[in-house]
């Protein structure tokens, strides 16, 4: 068949262009200066309130945290970062609709933050976390 001949022929170059696609993403993603970083949790309600991660360590400079929040949820969720100097919060997902709340901040080397839902009574129900940047 025709059709398995172009498969044939193609299937190397196809690999080749994802190797090459791979490796431009692993240069853009590599150490640099001002390399942004993104940080992914989900929003949970089982067993209590809480982030799908509870301690974050990552690099200083310009962090952004992405919570995912499934349509399953009964409650609106967000995301907010505070400490030493920084208060910002990311807007509220709307409860029976799945969404995301992300806030960026730069953070100094070797210092502790919190992450934390800023929707009134998540913090103290468990939705909580802490950052801690490398030195
Ligand atoms: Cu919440």
């Amino acid at each position: 068949m025709a059709s398995h001949l172009i498969t044939r022929r193609l299937l190397p170059l196809v690999s080749l262009a994802a190797a090459l696609a791979l490796f431009a993403a692993l240069l853009a993603g590599g150490p640099s200066a001002d390399a942004k970083t993104t940080i992914r949790l989900r929003a949970k309600e089982s067993g209590g309130l809480s982030f799908s991660k509870k301690t974050i360590r990552t690099r200083g400079g310009k962090v952004t945290l992405v919570m995912k929040a499934s349509k399953s949820l009964n409650l609106p969720h967000a995301i907010a970062v505070e400490g030493n100097g920084i208060d910002k919060s990311g807007k509220r997902t709307t409860q029976g609709k799945a969404g995301r709340s992300k806030v960026t901040v730069t953070l100094k080397k070797g210092k502790t933050y919190t992450f934390y839902c800023p929707v009134p009574g998540h913090r103290g129900a468990g939705m909580v976390g802490t950052i801690r940047v490398r030195g």
